[in-house]
């Protein structure tokens, strides 16, 4: 059954056209999954295949215990395929759980969550201005 139905599953693909058979795809993130970042980040990137639509976008923070973490609206980048919201709550130290949801123009949502770890040092380190001379030792050896 299925040897004949290719064929035609083929041509209604190509009769389709070329971007009808493209669904949106998350590429990429910022802070990257399950990774573990030195300072907490100031925003939550999401890159994907396609445009996404800004109004379809959602994206939420929780700490580990599940506490949610105040975020701003998701915003475009200069890249057309990444969107941003800022983190708008203060990073603590410790896990965090981005849930997200997102949908193309052809409106099909999906959705999905990652974990980062905001490394115990970027809870002292507040100050970007770190004084050139001075070398702040950041153990890397943590990573996985
Ligand atoms: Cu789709």
């Amino acid at each position: 059954m299925s040897r004949s139905f290719l064929p035609i599953v083929a041509l209604l693909l190509v009769g389709a056209g070329g971007t009808a058979t493209q669904h949106l795809r998350l590429t990429g993130t910022s802070p990257a999954r399950d990774s573990t970042v030195a300072e907490a980040p100031r925003e939550i990137r999401l890159s994907f295949n396609l445009k996404p639509e800004l109004a379809l976008v959602r994206i939420g923070l929780a700490s580990a215990s599940g506490t949610k973490v105040a975020m701003g609206k998701p915003a475009r980048t200069s890249d057309s395929l990444t969107v941003a919201a800022p983190v708008e709550g203060k990073l603590a130290a410790g896990g965090y759980t981005v849930t997200w949801q997102a949908a193309s123009s052809d409106g099909h949502p999906i959705r999905g969550t990652f974990g980062f770890t905001v490394a115990p040092a970027a809870a002292t380190a507040e100050s970007a201005a770190t004084p050139s001379g001075t070398t702040i030792s950041r153990d890397h050896s943590s990573h996985r």
